[in-house]
């Protein structure tokens, strides 16, 4: 798993030293509990800041979209900020939604020259989407972006939780998910 493009860890993404992390934001931008209570208070004040200008020049980010500020006090350089979908049964579209976060994140990313990024287990919180469907979404739509693009040379899933963790170690062990993004 060590030579692929792609790769999950168990542990806190606010201690990664990679050019980005993403952040599992809400569409106010103006921070809230989980990994993005985290991200804030590990960031500071610059973090907040930069999301304040942004709402006012765009109102917020929509649900799987993403927006790029300084990672303040973090040793990452930047956080992406993106808004998965909360999860419901009847909603048909959390699926594509969940997909459209980490592919605009990605491709935000690349604008930004961002070669290492980490993503955390987005909207398997206080979004309550189930963990092992969130995570087939997210390693087929990381795996999808990275056969187009050649720019990244990292991503990384960062699990908060054993389940989570348990989840990705064994879908990434499985061959036919990195065999073809060496
Ligand atoms: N590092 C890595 N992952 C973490 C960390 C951390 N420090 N802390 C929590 N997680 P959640 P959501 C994991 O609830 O479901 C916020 O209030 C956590 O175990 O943070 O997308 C926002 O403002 C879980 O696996 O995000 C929104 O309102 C994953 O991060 C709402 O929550 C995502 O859980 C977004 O809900």
């Amino acid at each position: 798993m060590n030579s692929s493009r792609i790769e999950s860890l168990k542990g806190d993404i606010t201690k990664l030293h990679v050019d980005a992390i993403v952040n599992a934001a809400n569409t106010s931008l103006l921070g809230g509990g989980g990994v993005d209570g985290a991200i804030h208070r590990a960031g500071g004040q610059a973090i907040l800041e930069e999301c304040i200008r942004i709402r006012n020049r765009q109102g917020g980010c929509a649900v799987g979209e993403a927006v790029i500020t300084t990672a303040g006090n973090m040793p990452a350089r930047f956080v992406i900020h993106t808004v998965g979908p909360v999860w419901s049964k009847s909603n048909t579209g959390a699926d594509a939604l969940l997909s459209n976060a980490y592919r605009n994140s990605l491709q935000l990313a690349t604008e930004n020259k961002v070669k290492t990024i980490a993503f955390p287990n987005i909207s398997t919180g206080i979004y309550s989407f189930p963990k092992d469907k969130a995570a087939e979404i997210a390693i087929r739509t990381v795996k999808d972006f990275l056969l187009s693009d050649k720019k990244i040379e990292k991503v990384i899933f960062v699990c908060f939780d054993e389940e989570n963790y348990g989840i990705y170690q064994k879908l990434l062990s499985e061959d036919a998910y990195l065999s073809s993004v060496k």
